[in-house]
């Protein structure tokens, strides 16, 4: 025991030396902190049309952006709301905020209006930014009688007809002078920049508050240093095909190759033969991916038929990658360096990622998800007493960091839940730490699932279903799946009397939510077992599932 009568602690951290770290910096200051070294190189290439703005460029448009913004309206401490599927628009847009210090919240585009509703109006956006493929989705809040929220088309040729601005416009309407003015708006490192929605370790979609401090201390211990844990350069390309309204892609991809000046090739939408023609078309050095990518091209027998030697490095995470699968990709592709991260919203992105990835590169081992971040501090605790428990023994993983956020929007009581006392953020993972300082996840203890990557909230669901007529109680669970990697089910408790079908309860839900949430099989049962306190026994249900008595 310590000298206090309590329990030793085991603190894992990165065995790489800690930095300092300019966490005074807002976001924008950092990231362009060496822009002078790659001012004329490409900063953003769209995939679609081939259309390149180099690190100049975007710099000033993102501050004609912000002024933009601003004679709309937008200021420090308020919120707009990107609601765009991977575009130059939305790192302009996103930059632009971090110049007002105003925050960025990043909703999916495909969401159904009702889930962008709830977000826009949980955030109190002021202004939404997307594409006109969109606009009837927003209709209702652009022009609902409670609260007006300002639309603006990226990319609408006649945008008043459909009530709205023209992103365009915002920036021609901008003179010299105006941009200059609001250069001096002060941001402190706490103010908020980035407000990603995560339902965490339980219940609905929060708001995350991402700050600057905790933005810049992700980006920089990922990429600065002498040796940094990502080795990322100027002269890479950067794959950005992951969406950049997940904090995987925002953070690892966009932060971390502005901070370095690499070149970010935006993609909208995975398709594997389009994905082999991008990479020696553009010459891909970085493809930060998910494992139904690592999985798709593992598979594809096209890979073959591209050249794919401009491919260094390959990241894989926002879900569980098998030992086998990344086996039988380092044997498709030996020549890249494949490794996992381990991220979380809350966490500020991104935990541990692989050692592989150094400048001066580490041996790492199939299957593990990397080595815990520099001036970051983990411990691996006991679920059941919180003891802290030593390498090898599997129990939650807690992160301790200035990258971490500062606390959920509006939500006291699940900042408090989450995160300790002390600091420590609960990730509701449960892993261990090998003798090698490398993390190994087995399980999840929390009630996330996790589609493709993608958050879906069983607290979502529930209510939607408990919300029907004909329906008493629910529980939704994940279910293994060999390409989604999970996929909700639910167990569903009829009202007496009722005999509402499997079909049924499912096009109910499929017609309110974004198609990753639809639920895949639907599970009758007399009722739903649950704690005295009444909470779901998920690890109960899960059992029922896996026991296939019902698969
Ligand atoms: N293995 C197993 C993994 C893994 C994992 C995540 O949607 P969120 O909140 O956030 C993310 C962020 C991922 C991420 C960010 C930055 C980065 O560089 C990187 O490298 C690949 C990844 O996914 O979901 C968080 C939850 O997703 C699971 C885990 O349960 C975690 O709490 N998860 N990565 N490699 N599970």
């Amino acid at each position: 025991a310590a000298a206090d009568g309590s329990s030793p602690e085991f603190l894992f951290r990165s065995k790489l030396p800690e930095i300092p770290i300019s966490t005074h910096l807002p976001l924008h200051t950092y990231c362009f902190e060496n822009i002078s070294e790659f001012k004329q190189r490409p900063c953003l290439i769209n995939a679609a049309t081939g259309h390149t703005y180099t690190y100049g460029e975007v710099q000033a448009i993102s501050r004609r952006v912000a002024a933009g913004l601003h004679k709309l309206g937008i200021g420090k401490g308020d919120v707009i709301m990107l609601l765009l599927q991977n575009t130059p628009e939305f790192v302009l847009a996103f930059l632009a905020a971090s110049y007002l210090g105003a925050a960025a919240t990043m909703a999916n585009p495909f969401f159904m209006p009702a889930e962008i509703a709830k977000q826009a109006v949980s955030s109190g956006a002021k202004v939404i930014i997307t594409q006109s493929a969109f606009a009837e989705k927003v209709k209702k809040l652009s022009q609902g009688s409670e609260m007006i929220i300002k639309v603006i088309f990226i990319d609408d040729d006649d945008p008043p007809t459909k009530g709205g601005y023209k992103f365009s416009s915002l920036i021609d309407d901008v003179a010299k002078e105006e941009e200059l003015e609001m250069g001096d708006v002060k941001i402190s490192p706490d103010d908020v920049v980035a407000l990603p929605y995560s339902s965490g370790t339980t219940g609905l979609p929060k708001g995350v508050m991402l700050t600057h401090k905790g933005s810049v201390t992700s980006v920089a211990q990922q990429v600065d240093g002498e040796n940094p844990h990502l080795y990322i350069r100027s002269d890479d390309v950067v794959l950005c095909l992951l969406p950049l309204f997940h904090i995987y892609s925002l953070n690892s991809i966009m932060m971390c190759s502005l901070r370095v000046g690499a070149a970010i090739l935006i993609v909208q939408k995975f398709d594997i033969n389009s994905l082999l023609e991008l990479v020696p078309k553009y010459k891909v050095t970085f493809a930060p991916v998910v494992p139904p990518i690592v999985l798709a091209i593992a598979k594809s027998p096209a890979v073959d038929h591209f050249d794919m030697s401009s491919l260094r490095m390959v990241l894989s995470g926002a879900a569980p990658l098998g030992k086998n699968l990344e086996d039988a990709f380092r044997a498709k592709l030996p020549h890249v360096i494949l490794g996992q991260g381990y991220g979380m919203t809350e966490a500020g992105s991104v935990m541990t990622m692989s050692l592989a990835f150094a400048k001066e590169g580490f041996g790492i081992k199939s299957g593990g998800c990397g080595t815990i971040m520099r001036n970051s501090e983990m411990k691996i605790v006991c679920p059941q007493t919180g003891v802290s428990l030593p390498r090898n023994r599997t129990g939650e993983i807690c992160i301790r960091s200035f990258q971490m956020m500062k606390g959920y929007l509006n939500d006291e009581e699940a900042t408090k839940a989450i995160i300790d006392k002390d600091g420590w953020l609960h990730t509701g993972d449960i892993g261990y730490v090998d003798d090698d300082d490398e993390l190994f996840i087995v399980d999840r203890l929390k009630e996330l699932i996790k589609y493709k990557g993608f958050q879906v909230a069983p607290a979502e669901l529930e209510a939607l279903l408990i919300s029907h007529g004909h329906i008493a109680d629910a529980a939704v669970i994940p279910m293994n799946d060999e390409v989604a990697g999970e996929v909700p089910v639910t167990f569903i408790v009829r009202f007496d009397g009722s005999n509402i079908t499997e079909d049924e309860i499912k096009q109910y839900i499929s017609k309110q939510v974004v198609f990753y949430k639809r639920i895949n099989r639907v599970f009758f049962v007399d009722s739903i077992p649950k704690s005295p306190s009444g909470k779901i026994l998920r690890r109960q249900l899960r059992a029922l599932l896996a026991a296939s008595i019902l698969n």
